[in-house]
């Protein structure tokens, strides 16, 4: 599902305003729910009223890929500024350079915000997606059911037990599951949602409170990529190759 707002008449071809965006891949029987609950979320959303949804449904052929759920821990955190401090310490430990951090910060506290994720080279701190405006959608994705279920169950014990999370999660395990990924690090762009997180293979899903302020726009979602990596690779298998995730053993 896409959500998006027409800039106003004035400004015939500019781009829309992005309001929402969700993926999964479910069984047949229940898409006609789960369109619902996507239209009405784009409806509902607090960025505003959007004017344009599009629901795209499509049959997955071939059986998914298997990837394994991230485990997620909580870091402690205050403020922002806190906030930024820890993710920096995270992103330089897991191998990131400097420059890339500073690149990515930056990125992420624009309001104009993408659909997408961007792209950047661990060390050189390049940002290499072809398309600037759009990002790269991950896509094809879903969370095994039984999984879901025990899922909720811890995440209930953290207040966490929302589709914003699992589908942060999902999304997470997705991503850090490509070898020439080595980080994402994700900030709403939703004003009422201020937890964000930073994820990678090595560290799991880590969320980090009042990343910003109740109210502000601005947010996205940076990958971090080794440097030399073929990017047409990470970004077919980002957006193309149809992924479930799976927990412990895998079936
Ligand atoms: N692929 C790539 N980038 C995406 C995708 C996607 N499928 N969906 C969203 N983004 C980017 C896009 O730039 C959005 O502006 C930005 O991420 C934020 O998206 O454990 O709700 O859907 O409590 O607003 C984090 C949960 C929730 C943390 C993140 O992101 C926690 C969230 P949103
Ligand atoms: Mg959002």
């Amino acid at each position: 599902m896409r959500a998006s707002q027409r800039p106003g008449s004035r400004r015939k071809n500019a781009a829309g305003i992005h309001i929402s965006g969700a993926e999964g891949i479910y069984d047949e029987s229940e898409i006609p729910e789960i369109v619902e609950e996507y239209t009405k979320r784009a409806l509902r959303h607090p960025k505003g009223r959007p004017d344009e949804i599009v629901i795209t449904v499509e049959a997955i052929k071939g059986k998914a890929g298997q990837v394994s759920l991230l485990p997620v821990t909580t870091l402690a955190c205050n403020t922002p500024g806190e906030a930024r401090e820890t993710l920096s310490r995270k992103l330089l430990d897991l191998g990131i350079s400097r420059r890339a951090v500073s690149n990515a910060l930056k990125l992420l506290a624009s309001t104009r915000t993408l659909r997408g994720a961007s792209l950047l080279t661990a060390v050189s701190g390049a940002r290499v997606e072809p398309d600037r405006n759009r990002g790269v959608r991950v896509s094809r994705l879903g969370l095994d059911s039984s999984v879901a279920k025990r899922l909720n169950r811890r995440l209930s014990k953290l207040k966490a037990h929302t589709a914003t999370v699992r589908e942060a999660l999902t999304l997470a395990s997705k991503v850090a599951a490509c070898p020439d990924i080595l980080a994402e690090i994700c900030i709403s762009d939703d004003p009422d949602y201020t937890t964000g997180y930073i994820a990678s293979r090595e560290s799991g899903y880590m969320r980090i409170p009042n990343i910003k302020i109740h109210g502000e726009t601005q947010g996205g979602r940076v990958f971090f990529i080794k440097e030399g990596a073929d990017i047409d690779s990470v970004i077919n298998y980002l957006e193309k190759t149809p992924v479930i995730v799976y927990e412990g053993e895998k079936a």
